[in-house]
């Protein structure tokens, strides 16, 4: 199976070790750092990352703020505030979506204020890991809006922490739409 068609790519590792243009941290409401992956990358990135959310005044869920990576390897880091799955199951998948959008409005200002030709966007599995929601959907909604509102200059790669999510995102970019219960 195909592990990248067109420019998205799926990759098993950690983000937070990539030298890409733009990581995505799966955030929450206050920016202001937690566990997950938003602790790795507040940890690698150094207290200077926490000064500069401070000032951001939080972020709505569903939508997604830029800053400056620090110590990372990466030029940017994009905080994304995913939606809490449980007790919140309609308007879930509206602000998963909803922020994997802001993601691409965000990197595609930043190429342009910047007059870069291309640039590449990493991102987590938002919303699968604390926040509980289910990952076969999860993959879903992340691919296909993906598909929908990303351009030829922004490579993107998902990049899969877990081996299930792993598979899940190669099928389902190849095509396949498998439960969670089938890998
Ligand atoms: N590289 C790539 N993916 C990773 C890495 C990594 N280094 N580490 C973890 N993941 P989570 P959420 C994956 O819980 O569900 C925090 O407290 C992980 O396997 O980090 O959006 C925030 O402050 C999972 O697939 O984020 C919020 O309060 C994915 O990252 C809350 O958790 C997301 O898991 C957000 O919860």
């Amino acid at each position: 199976m195909n592990t990248k068609i067109d420019n998205i790519e799926v990759i098993q590792g950690d983000l937070t070790s990539m030298n890409l243009d733009i990581i995505v941290n799966a955030a929450n409401h206050t920016l202001l750092g937690g566990g997950g992956i938003d602790g790795v990358i507040h940890y690698k990135a150094g207290p200077e990352l926490l000064e500069e959310c401070k000032k951001l005044n939080g972020c709505e869920i569903g939508s997604a703020k830029m800053t400056n990576a620090y110590n990372l390897l990466c030029k940017k880091i994009i905080h994304a505030c995913g939606p809490m799955y449980y007790g919140n199951r309609d308007e879930a998948p509206i602000k998963l979506k909803e922020c994997y959008k802001k993601c691409i409005e965000l990197a595609e200002q930043y190429r342009i204020e910047n007059k870069l030709g291309k640039i590449s966007i990493g991102f987590p599995c938002i919303s699968t890991g604390i926040y509980g929601y289910p990952k076969d959907e999860a993959c879903k909604i992340a691919i296909d809006t993906i598909r929908e509102c990303v351009n030829k200059n922004i490579d993107v790669k998902f990049v899969c922490y877990e081996e299930l999510d792993y598979k899940l995102y190669i099928n389902y970019l190849n095509g396949i739409s498998k439960s969670v219960f089938e890998l």
